[in-house]
C-alpha cells in the first residue's frame, strides 16, 4: 500500500492528488475533513521538531547562522578600558565576519570604544576554547556586578526623602560654586598702575566754600545712612516707604547698586568707615551668577565703572576682581551676528535681547557706544585683549556705516547691522556715545586720534543740524526726528555743555574758544531751565517753541529725579573758566535739592518742578550718590582733587586714570597688540 506523499502547504487550497487511478478507485479533487485533520497533526509535529532542534543547538552555532550584522546597532557599547583592554590585540575577525565594516567603525587594536558582545564574539573565533570561556565568564560577571551596584545605588536614593535628595543636590552645587569662586577670586597678575594723583584732599582755602563743601558731604551722609538703614543690599532706596527699590535695568537682582555707585564718592569725601562697610558688603555678597536679565550699559557704567574707580582710588584688589568677574558675565551679550551687543543679558544664562520698545529690534547707540572706557581699562588690568577687541569692533563697524547728514541715528539693528529709525539725539539714547569718543581720546593720553576724529566729525554735524538759538537768544540742542528738528531739549542733554568745554582743547582748526563758548551757552540755557521753575530744579525736558523758552509743556516732562547733568556741566565750566557764577548756580541747585527733595528717609525725586507742593516719586536714585553729590562736592573743592589731566570721568562720574603711555607698558601690552 502506498501512502500519500506529504503535501506542500503553500496555497490555500489543497491541490488534487494524482496518484493513479488503480490505487484510488474513488478519485476526487479535495480531501475529506478527517484527512485534513490528520495531515495538519503530522505537519505541526514536524514543525515542533525542527524548532526544538534549533533551540537545543549550542550558542555559537546560532551566532553563525543568524549573524546579520545587526549587533553593531543593537548591542550597547561597553567601555573595556580595563577588562577588555587587552583584547585589542586579538581583534582579528573570524570566518564569516565583515571585517571591513568594523574597521570603518573604528575597531582595531587599542580602540577604547570596543563593545563587550563584539569582544566575546571575537574571542570565540580567536582564542582557545578554555581561555575563551574564562574570559566570557569574567566579563559576564563584571556586567552583573556593575548592574547590581547601580541597582543598589538607585535603591538607596529611593529610600531618601525628596528633601534629603534636594539637600544633597544643593550641597553638590555649592561645592562646585565654591570651587569656581576660588578660581575666580585668584589675584590677577600685577600691572603697572598709572599715575594716581589727587585722590583725596581738595580742601578749599576759602572758609565759605569749605562750609558749602561740608554741607554737601553731610547730604551724602544722609543719603548713605538711610540707604544703609532701610535699603542695604537692594539696588536703590525708597526714602519715604523706607525700603529697598529696584528697576528693570537691574533685572530682578539685588546687587547693591547704590553701594557700588557710591563708593568713590565716599572715598573722595573722606567717609572711610562708610567706604569700608561698602567694601565688606561687596566682598561678601556681590555675586554675579544670578539668574537676572540686566542692562549691559547700566551695569557697565555703574558697576564696572564704579568698581574700577574704587580699585584705582583705594588699591583694594577685591574691586578689580569683581569688575573682571562681572565683565565676563557681560561678554555673551556681544554674541550677535554683527558684534553689536544686545541691550540686556541674563547674567546666568548669557542669553541676550533688546528692549521691546526699541525701533525694529535695535540696540541703542548710547548703550553699545558707552562701553569703551571701562573695557579698555579691563584689558589693561587683565592683559586680556578680549574687552578691547569688543569695543574696537563696534567702533570699526560704526566707522564704515553711512551716516545721514553725518549724524549717527540712535538705533542700530544687531542682526542686520542696519540703522533703525533715523532719530538722532545728544540727550537720551545718543548722549554718552559722543562723550565716550572724546573721553577715549583723553583717556589714551590723547593718542587715540581715531576717536578724536570721530568726535570732531560728529560734533560738527550736530552743530550744523541740531544746535539752534531760540527767539529769546538761548542756545539749545534739539533732536532730529523723521526728517525735521524737534525744538526740545532734555535734562540729559545738558551734560553736553561740559563735554564741549572738555573737548575744546585739541579741537579741529583750533576752535577751542568756540567750543568753550558753546559749553557756556548750554550751561546758561540749562540754568534757565532750572530758574524758570517754582522749585528751581530742572524739568526732564523743555521746549523752545512759539512763546515757550526752556520750559516743560507736557505734564509728563515736569519731573526731576535727582539727575546730575546740569551740575556736571557747571563743574566742568568751573574747572575751565573759574567763573564764580558756576559755583553760584551749583549752590542754588544744591539748596533746592536740600529743600524740596530731602526727606527724613533720604532724598527723593519730585513729580512736578512747577508746583509749590510737589509730590515725591519716592526713589533715591543710585546716580544721586555717584554723580550729583560728587559733582557738587568737586565744584566746591580745589582743582587738585582728581585733576582732569590725570583722570577721566565715565558717564556715571566714576573717575578712571589716564593711561599715560610714557609710564605704563600699555603700548607693549598684549591687549593692544
Ligand atoms: C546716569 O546714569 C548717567 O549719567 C547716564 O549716562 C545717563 N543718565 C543717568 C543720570 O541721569
Amino acid at each position: 500500500m502506498t501512502t500519500p506523499a506529504l503535501l506542500p502547504l503553500s496555497g490555500r487550497r489543497i491541490p488534487a492528488l494524482n496518484v493513479g487511478t488503480a490505487s484510488f478507485p474513488h478519485h476526487r479533487a479535495t480531501l475529506r475533513l478527517s484527512e485534513k485533520f490528520i495531515l495538519l497533526l503530522i505537519l505541526s509535529a514536524f514543525i515542533t521538531l525542527c524548532f526544538g532542534a534549533f533551540f537545543f543547538l549550542p550558542d555559537s552555532s546560532k551566532h553563525k547562522r543568524f549573524d546579520l550584522g545587526l549587533e553593531d546597532v543593537l548591542i550597547p557599547h561597553v567601555d573595556t578600558s580595563n577588562g577588555g583592554k587587552n583584547l585589542g590585540g586579538y581583534l582579528i575577525h573570524g570566518q564569516g565576519h565583515d571585517e571591513h565594516r568594523h574597521r570603518e567603525m573604528g575597531w582595531g587594536a587599542g580602540h577604547d570604544d570596543t563593545r563587550l558582545e563584539g569582544s566575546l564574539h571575537f574571542l570565540s573565533h580567536s582564542l582557545g576554547s578554555e581561555m575563551k570561556r574564562e574570559e566570557e565568564e569574567r566579563l559576564r560577571n563584571k556586567i552583573q556586578a556593575d548592574h547590581e551596584k547601580a541597582l543598589e545605588e538607585a535603591k538607596e536614593k529611593l529610600k531618601k526623602s525628596r528633601d534629603e535628595i534636594q539637600a544633597e543636590i544643593q550641597t553638590e552645587k555649592n561645592k562646585v560654586a565654591q570651587e569656581m569662586k576660588k578660581k575666580d577670586d585668584k589675584p590677577l597678575p600685577p600691572v603697572p598702575l598709572p599715575n594716581l594723583i589727587g585722590i583725596n584732599g581738595g580742601e578749599p582755602a576759602d572758609l565759605d566754600i569749605r562750609e558749602k563743601r561740608n554741607k554737601i558731604k553731610e547730604m551724602m551722609k544722609h543719603a548713605w545712612d538711610n540707604y544703609r538703614q532701610y535699603g542695604w543690599g537692594h539696588n536703590e532706596l525708597k526714602p519715604i516707604a523706607r525700603k529697598g527699590h529696584s528697576t528693570n535695568i537691574f533685572g530682578n537682582s539685588q546687587m547693591g547698586a547704590t553701594i557700588v555707585d557710591a563708593l568713590d564718592t565716599l572715598y573722595i569725601m573722606g567717609l572711610h568707615d562708610e567706604f569700608r562697610e561698602g567694601q565688606e558688603w561687596i566682598d561678601k555678597n556681590l555675586d554675579f551668577g544670578v539668574n537676572s536679565e540686566v542692562s549691559v550699559f547700566e551695569v557697565n557704567i555703574r558697576f564696572i565703572g564704579g568698581l574700577l574707580a574704587a580699585y584705582y582710588l583705594s588699591g583694594q584688589e577685591v574691586f578689580k576682581i569683581k569688575a573682571v568677574q562681572l565683565a565676563g558675565k557681560l561678554l555673551p551679550a556681544f554674541n550677535t551676528p554683527t558684534g553689536i551687543p544686545w541691550a540686556m543679558v541674563n547674567l546666568k544664562s548669557g542669553v541676550g535681547r533688546n528692549w521691546g520698545w526699541a525701533s525694529a529690534g535695535s540696540s541703542i547707540l548710547a548703550e553699545f557706544g558707552t562701553l569703551h572706557m571701562e573695557f579698555v581699562h579691563l584689558s589693561y588690568l587683565t592683559g586680556d585683549p578680549v574687552y578691547y577687541n569688543k569695543v574696537m569692533h563696534i567702533r570699526k563697524l560704526l566707522q564704515k556705516m553711512d551716516r545721514p547728514n553725518g549724524l549717527y541715528p540712535n538705533y542700530l539693528n544687531p542682526r542686520t547691522g542696519r540703522w533703525g529709525q533715523h532719530h538722532t539725539s545728544v540727550g537720551g539714547l545718543g548722549d554718552s556715545f559722543y562723550e565716550y569718543l572724546l573721553k577715549a581720546w583723553l583717556m589714551s593720553d590723547k593718542r587715540d586720534t581715531e576717536a578724536r576724529k570721530m568726535y570732531d566729525d560728529a560734533i560738527e554735524a550736530i552743530e550744523k543740524h541740531l544746535i539752534r538759538k531760540s527767539n529769546g537768544g538761548l542756545t539749545f540742542i534739539g533732536e532730529w526726528k523723521n526728517g525735521h528738528l524737534e525744538r526740545k531739549m532734555g535734562h540729559l542733554t545738558c551734560f553736553a555743555g561740559g563735554m564741549f568745554a572738555l573737548g575744546a582743547d585739541g579741537s579741529r582748526d583750533d576752535k577751542a574758544g568756540h567750543y568753550l563758548q558753546l559749553g557756556a551757552e548750554i550751561a546758561h540755557t540749562c540754568h534757565e531751565s532750572y530758574d524758570r521753575t517754582t522749585l528751581k530744579l530742572g524739568p526732564e525736558a523743555f521746549k523752545f517753541d512759539g512763546g515757550v523758552e526752556a520750559v516743560a509743556v507736557r505734564q509728563n516732562e515736569k519731573y526731576y529725579i535727582l539727575r546730575p547733568e546740569v551740575i556736571e556741566t557747571y563743574w566742568y565750566m568751573w574747572r575751565f573758566t573759574h567763573d564764580p557764577k558756576y559755583r553760584q548756580w551749583g549752590w542754588e541747585a544744591m539748596q533746592a535739592i536740600d529743600k524740596y527733595c530731602r526727606v527724613s528717609g533720604g532724598f527723593s525725586g519730585v513729580k512736578d518742578v512747577y508746583s509749590s507742593s510737589p509730590a515725591y516719586d519716592d526713589v533715591q536714585q543710585s546716580f544721586f550718590l555717584a554723580e550729583t553729590l560728587k559733582y557738587l562736592y568737586l565744584l566746591f573743592s580745589s582743582d587738585d582733587l582728581l585733576p582732569l589731566d590725570n583722570w577721566v570721568f565715565n558717564t556715571e562720574a566714576h573717575p578712571l586714570p589716564v593711561l599715560h603711555l610714557a609710564n605704563t607698558t600699555l603700548s607693549g601690552h598684549p591687549a593692544y597688540q
